[in-house]
């Protein structure tokens, strides 16, 4: 299956006819088309960046794909297997596909860094590893293609999990407009525009580094609170709306490990596990103390994994709501012989901003080693224990996430927290967080809102170790 040849992923929820009317939502489909595919230069494992044309409410939309060797998206990985992945440009355009949380080094990270460029039409870029075990995504860090759909899962299984034996079930959520993404920011951004606070609120000099015993970050300051920015057209789940849901047909037994991936670019989520409840056993990939739940909040680019016993041999929806909107998607976990109901869209009422109500009970099964931060701003040395206070003087939540590191969460509006070891946390409207991380991966690393229209108009800053070439 390494060698597939399979160019693009074909699945019977697209519609592959040729006179297919292209959807405005891929924005540089150049002329430069893919010539053919070069053979892989290493016995990697075959990742394919491609288009593909899914049916969003019974309309077909051209949107970007990353396939893996088995034909599906993205990568799963065995204990202990390296990523060694070659990664095939046939999407037409030059990209670049971060892997989202991982620890790799600096130069494997996917980010368009001068010495990393991005991989033009038609080459292929090889990348060897050792991955952390967790749920994981990958996106694509080139221009808006994240909105375009190159998005897809990356799970590395550990031998836990194999022990285990749950059955894996991965819910990859996603924001989709037939508008393209400059069509987006440009309604975010131009003046008068009355989508959003973003000229109002100082994005531009969004990330302000202070002075003292941590470095602080100061997030502009808007007027209203501010949701949901763009007027999405969909939400999907495993690409695909709650008015036609993937059903996942459970096994006997009914042992689930749910892993949560909130891959949209700019929509938060609350997990509803409707009549099931679960069990978070980890967040952005790493363990944490369990902890039961109904209702998860998943902030952009964050990802939970859920333990679920179904209690009996139905069927079970699993509910993603836009915070701020009646609007869901979802999947349902059903019994073989259980019937599937038609599901309901639209939620009873409208749901709350997501929030920190569950970052509040995290806690890291391997939380860092104490020890005092170093008096640094983000020129960082290797071997220092770095502090980040994130403090949002704006009315838009912020997910801020760091490449090459893991963080531990350790203070909310300054109170202390031995919280959650994780990538991505979220800074809600006039809020602090503080993060701490070991500084052991030397190089360039991206630090960014990951709200990709934040990221786009400026909310991203650079951590850096000196001497990198
Ligand atoms: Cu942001």
């Amino acid at each position: 299956m390494r060698e597939n040849e399979r160019p693009v992923l074909l699945t019977r929820r697209q519609i592959l006819a040729s006179s297919v009317a292209i959807a405005g939502t891929i924005p540089f489909l150049t002329k430069e088309r893919a010539a053919a595919t070069p053979e892989p230069r290493t016995a990697g494992l075959r990742l394919t960046a491609g288009t593909r044309t899914l049916a969003v409410n019974g309309k077909p939309a051209r949107v970007f794909g990353l396939v893996g060797p088995n034909g599906k998206p993205g990568i799963a990985l065995a204990p202990g297997e390296r990523f060694h992945v070659d990664l095939v440009n046939q999407a037409g355009t030059s990209t670049l596909v971060h892997w989202h949380g991982q620890l790799p080094p600096w130069k494997q990270d996917g980010f368009p860094w001068p010495q990393t460029p991005s991989i033009p039409a038609g080459d292929t870029r090889s990348y060897d590893y050792a991955p952390i075990a967790g749920t994981y995504w990958m996106h694509s860090h080139q221009g808006m293609q994240e909105q375009s759909l190159m998005t897809a899962p990356l799970i590395v299984r550990s031998a836990e999990d194999m022990r285990a034996d749950r059955q894996e079930v991965v819910l990859l959520l996603h924001d989709f407009s037939f508008r393209t993404p400059d069509e987006l920011l440009a309604g975010l951004t131009k003046p008068g525009g009355n989508q959003n606070a973003m000229t109002k609120g100082g994005m531009d000099k969004a990330i302000n580094m202070g002075s003292g015993s941590m470095a602080a970050m100061n997030m502009g300051s808007g007027m209203a609170t501010d949701l949901n920015d763009i007027e999405y057209d969909a939400f999907l789940a495993n690409d695909r709306t709650f008015a036609d849901p993937e059903v996942i047909r459970t096994e006997s037994g009914g042992r689930v490990r749910l892993r949560l991936i909130n891959g949209a670019s700019a929509t938060q989520f609350w997990i509803d596990l409707g009549a099931l409840s679960g069990t978070v056993v980890a967040a952005d990939g790493h363990p944490v103390r369990p902890v039961r739940g109904t209702r998860l909040p998943l902030a952009m680019a964050q990802r939970l994994d859920v333990l679920i016993d179904l209690p009996g041999n139905g069927s079970y929806p699993i509910f993603a709501q836009v915070e701020g909107k009646r609007a869901r998607t979802g999947i349902v976990l059903a019994a073989s012989s259980a019937p599937v109901s038609r599901l309901v869209e639209e939620a009873g009422e409208n749901a709350p901003p997501v929030d920190l109500s569950l970052e509040h009970r995290l806690e890291a099964v391997t939380p860092l080693a104490p020890r005092a931060p170093d008096v640094t701003p983000l020129m960082i040395a290797h071997g220092q224990r770095v502090a980040i206070e994130m403090v949002n003087h704006s009315m838009m939540a912020h997910p801020m996430h760091l490449h090459g590191h893991a963080f531990q969460v350790l203070a909310i509006n300054g109170a202390p927290l031995a919280g959650a070891v994780r990538d991505t946390v979220l800074v809600p409207p006039m809020s602090s967080v503080t993060v701490a991380f070991d500084a052991d991966n030397p190089g360039r690393w991206a630090f960014h809102c990951h709200n990709m229209y934040h990221q786009v108009t400026g909310m991203l800053t650079e951590v850096r170790y000196p001497a990198i070439i």
